[in-house]
């Protein structure tokens, strides 16, 4: 069945509109605007998500460690979870100690067979040391091998940044909330799952239009 194009405002990409790799820390460069293009999609065939999150049940696993950070991010992806229907009684949040423990919860979450999606959250800032990318690599890695073992969304809301700042501006501040994105990816994966399953539930028929899609991309 062809997707409702009135449901599409703009597409989520995460390259930079040219597709070049952006300098964020360097003196003097422009910001990156962030800005993604818009895809013009409605003439487009294909399967893809929506927004409407309602019936599916979401995990969230949060990283307590630099939890300045990362209980913005959880604000950030709750509120998006609320606006798209996934409310109290169809989330639950687990916090774990830092963020290369996220595979391990995320893995035990999928075993339960009880969520469409988890999301996790984190915050890996640089130190002095070469433990950054332990961390943030095996963090990756392991949340890639969960979701693929595992067959459902597990997204990766973890930010690796080289100090507080960058972190903090992707958790709310200047550059948007990597947690609000991570929850606006996980409702809009479920539901390509849930259509190339054929499983597609009825309410989803004719109901209102809720943006999906992100116009910004926090990296
Ligand atoms: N955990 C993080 O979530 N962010 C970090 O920046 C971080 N650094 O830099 O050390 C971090 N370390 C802890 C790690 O995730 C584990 O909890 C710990 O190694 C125990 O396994």
């Amino acid at each position: 069945m062809a997707p409702d194009p009135s449901r599409v405002q703009e597409a989520s990409m995460t390259s930079t509109e040219d597709g070049a790799p952006v300098e964020h820390s360097a003196v003097g460069v422009p910001a990156p605007s962030h800005r993604l293009p818009a895809l013009e999609l409605d003439d487009l065939e294909g399967i893809r998500g929506f927004g409407d999150g309602s019936g599916l049940r979401i995990a969230v696993a949060c990283s307590r460690f630099n939890g300045q950070v990362t209980s913005l991010l959880l604000r950030g992806a709750i509120a998006e979870l609320d606006r798209c229907g996934v409310g109290e009684d169809h989330r639950t949040v687990i916090w774990v100690s830092g963020a290369f423990e996220l595979p391990l919860a995320a893995m035990a979450v999928a075993r339960t067979n009880e969520y469409d999606a988890i999301i996790c959250l984190g915050a890996v800032i640089r130190g002095e040391t070469s433990h950054y990318d332990f961390v943030a690599g095996e963090c990756a890695a392991g949340i890639q091998r969960v979701q693929l073992e595992m067959g459902l969304p597990v997204v990766f809301g973890v930010l690796t940044t080289e100090n507080l700042d960058q972190a903090l501006d992707r958790a709310g501040g200047a550059l948007g909330n990597k947690g609000t994105e991570a929850a606006m990816t996980a409702i809009e994966m479920s539901d390509v799952l849930r259509r190339l399953k054929g499983s597609r539930p009825a309410h989803t028929e004719g109901a209102a239009a809720v943006p999906t899609i992100t116009p910004r991309s926090v990296v």
